[in-house]
């Protein structure tokens, strides 16, 4: 029978221990491990820290659940008419299921949202605005039937989080495939070249055979680049390095073999453009 000391002894001995599994297993699932709060030219929105990363030092992509490194993605509704504005509205939960309402400024604003088929179609990239309850609304219109994915990219704590969930538009709906792997994309008459090397992607901007030199900045950077893997829809958002235009460089690092929809979007004489491109990634 032990003593009231060797009973105190022994309970420290076990919350210590008990603390001790916690801390672990808190830095065996965060996605953010190490990462610094930096933003540098090579780390994007979930780019850094094995988060963006299709198969991020976390284990789990980012973009796939809608529950990830102790916060929650909570949608008002998932359900929208093809082609009627809506408000898609949504709160991040933190693991007490309070609503967050202190986000950081990232890519000049606090909250992005980028909403797409789940056929990698139908790309868009959105701004809600945060009301006084923390939740977060947009206006949104989902084109076609079919099923889509949000994601809600954000950073706060000092962590780059991407939740996603899925949005139902009821009616027939034909999923369209993939479109082929091309290095070249067109779109509102701009010509856009991708130059793939190891662990990173250039792309070059043309218009009537002439380079695009004076690209505009964007959200805070030349260009954005939302890789998204056909089959899960793993989610990777990454900034340009700061290589001098007209070259638009992502390092994108090592990415799983798979199929992937690349979306570029730059701005351009106050426009804000996105073309698409099917990369393939051999095992
Ligand atoms: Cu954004």
């Amino acid at each position: 029978m032990m003593n009231a000391g060797a009973r105190v002894a022994a309970f420290v001995a076990l919350l210590a221990a008990v603390f001790a599994g916690a801390a672990l297993a808190g830095a065996a699932i965060d996605p953010e491990g190490g990462s610094d709060g930096s933003h540098g030219a090579a780390r994007g929105h979930g780019a850094a820290g094995g988060h963006g990363s299709a198969s991020g030092a976390g284990g789990m992509p980012a973009g796939v659940a809608s529950e990830q490194g102790g916060y929650r993605l909570v949608v008002a509704g998932t359900r929208f008419a093809a082609d009627r504005p809506a408000p898609l509205t949504f709160r991040i939960l933190d693991a007490h299921g309070d609503t967050v309402r202190d986000f950081e400024t990232e890519q000049a604003r606090r909250m992005h949202v980028i909403v797409v088929r789940r056929d990698l179609r139908r790309y868009q990239h959105l701004h809600p605005t945060q009301g006084t309850d923390g939740a977060w609304t947009t206006s949104l219109t989902l084109p076609e039937a079919g099923v889509y994915r949000a994601f809600a990219d954000f950073r706060t704590n000092g962590a780059q989080h991407t939740l996603g969930i899925d949005l139902f538009v009821p009616g027939a709906f034909t999923p369209e495939d993939l479109p082929a792997s091309s290095d070249t994309a067109r779109v509102d008459g701009y010509d856009v070249t991708l130059h793939s090397q190891p662990g990173e992607l250039d792309f070059v901007v043309r218009r009537g055979g002439q380079l695009v030199t004076d690209l505009q900045p964007y959200l805070g950077a030349r260009g954005h680049l939302v890789a998204l893997r056909d089959g899960d829809l793993a989610y990777q958002h990454i900034h340009p390095d700061a290589k001098p235009p007209p070259e638009l460089a992502f390092h994108i690092g090592d990415s799983e073999p798979g199929s992937y929809r690349l979306f570029l979007q730059f701005r351009h004489e106050g426009r804000v453009h996105t073309a698409a491109f099917t990369r393939v990634v051999k095992p």
